[in-house]
């Protein structure tokens, strides 16, 4: 068979979860602002699934990452879970089960030979904290955070060597402060504002105490996982691509720009400033975000943003949103995927290559995620009981070529995981939409790997397809 699309040596392929997402709230002693959600308004998650069971990860991680490795990948990223190590949140005492179960995580890990890339945040802050203290609105809760953090570098760091601070931390301002889709399900765009700093300031934090502690010696190096978007404007004319330029300040570059850059975006500060919702900052925490930048970036890229000039009315009882100044755009012919309801466009793989290449220093980077999520896989079960899932093999073919083209122009990309390697809890769409390499029976917790489990170990032997 001959290779088309060959990869660099040392290329990580691998696939990535979550904590919340995949172990299930066995023996945890806190819970997060999902599992309060959960208890509360059980009826907001699709057919009334919670995190309890999750794909039961705690209880079946030996075997899990087992099947993992059946699948020839060479690496894996989940994250530790704020409420399942630390007992008590303001001295940072741990929880004895919690550190014997990421121990053994990670041990395994490296026994399958999987490098374990490990996260910090994946959408489950506390809720006590949020009732406590308003969650991410509270630089106090920035400061437990980086205790809570100090203790997984002291625990783990002799293992791990890759880390990031933050999974999508846009997410968190878009779910819990703009649209509603996290709890506490607020409409407050001066408090999205401010999260949406804070948390910027909480990765620089933990950034600082990653070098302080010595973490960065012996091949440790620390990151952030965004979620980019790029954002694609409707037209050539000016007030669309203005418009695209505020929503990408909002969206990605609120993000990349401190993590790689030290500073905010000009364009976002400005609008901010005018607008009067400009977050509360202090010379001292600028300086952390300056001196505190990234070593690798992980990019999560499911699909594009499509951008327009305001159009409809505002909605001025909603307070200020950043969606005063753009529309989204719903491009004639665009090709969805109906189950997500996400555009699927894989050229923007190459756009986000040359984009890191000539804006951000060419930093080394890596596709942390991307994935497509369909419902109802069981109708592609063969005589042999596998899914055959021929639609996500091309999706991922069609994605790798970009970022392929990308590479071989100079982009510094070190890796491609996919989401996810064993179909997990997906948030509020709970099961709907599956993702894995590898399915999951949620009667039985069954695990089957699916026709893509075979395809992706054939590519890592390859190194490329
Ligand atoms: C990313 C998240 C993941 C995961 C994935 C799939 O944004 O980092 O946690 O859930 O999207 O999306 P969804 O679960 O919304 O279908």
């Amino acid at each position: 068979m001959s290779i088309q699309f060959k990869f660099l040596e040392n290329f990580w392929w691998g696939s990535a979860t979550s904590g919340p997402q995949s172990e299930g709230r066995f023996n945890k002693k806190h819970d997060s602002v999902f599992d309060h959600w959960f208890d509360i308004e059980p009826e907001a998650f699709f057919d009334g699934v919670g995190p309890n069971v999750a794909s039961n990860f705690y209880n079946s991680h030996k075997e899990d990452l087992a099947l993992v490795k059946e699948i020839g990948l060479n690496s894996f990223r989940t994250s530790i879970q704020w409420t399942r190590l630390i007992k008590d949140f303001e001295t940072g005492e741990v929880d004895e089960d919690g550190v014997r179960f990421y121990n053994e995580v990670i041990d395994e890990c490296i026994e399958n030979g999987l490098l374990p890339v490990m996260n910090l945040h994946h959408f489950d802050l506390p809720v006590e904290l949020y009732h406590q203290y308003g969650g991410w609105e509270s630089k106090h809760v920035v400061d437990l955070f980086v205790v809570f953090v100090k203790k997984c570098f002291e625990l783990f760091g002799d293992r791990v060597k890759y880390w990031t601070t933050f999974n999508e931390p846009i997410v968190v301002v878009e779910g819990e402060y703009l649209y509603q889709f996290h709890y506490p399900k607020l409409v407050d765009g001066k408090k999205a504002v401010q999260v949406l700093y804070n948390l910027n300031l909480a990765s620089a934090k933990v950034i600082e105490v990653f070098r302080a502690m010595g973490c960065d010696k012996d091949g440790g190096k620390i990151g952030i996982v965004l979620n980019l978007t790029p954002a694609y404007p409707r037209s050539n004319g000016e007030e669309d691509v203005r418009a695209a330029q505020i929503g990408d300040s909002f969206f990605n570059t609120s993000f990349l720009d401190p993590a790689i850059k030290g500073h905010f975006p000009e364009i976002l500060i400005e609008i901010l400033e005018k607008d009067n919702v400009m977050w509360k900052s202090t010379e001292e925490e600028l300086e952390i975000i300056k001196n505190n930048t990234i070593d690798f970036l992980g990019v999560n890229y499911y699909q594009p943003r499509r951008v327009k000039a305001k159009e409809s009315e505002i909605d001025e009882s909603k307070g200020w949103m950043p969606d005063k100044y753009f529309d989204n755009y719903e491009m004639p012919g665009r090709r969805m995927n109906p189950y997500r309801g996400w555009e699927i466009y894989p050229e923007c793989m190459y756009d986000i290559a040359i984009n890191i290449r000539d804006n951000y220093n060419n930093i080394p980077w890596y596709i942390s995620e991307n994935g497509m999520g369909v419902e109802g896989e069981e109708k592609y079960i063969n005589a042999d009981g596998i899914i055959e899932d021929d639609y996500r093999i091309d999706f991922y073919k069609e994605h790798l070529e970009y970022l392929h083209k990308g590479i071989s122009e100079g982009s510094n990309c070190f890796g491609y995981h996919t989401w996810t390697p064993i179909d997990c809890w997906s948030w509020s769409n709970a099961y709907k939409n599956r993702y894995g390499f590898i399915a999951v029976d949620l009667d039985t917790q069954r695990k089957t790997i699916k026709k893509s489990g075979r395809w992706i170990k054939e590519v890592v032997e390859n190194n490329g397809f």
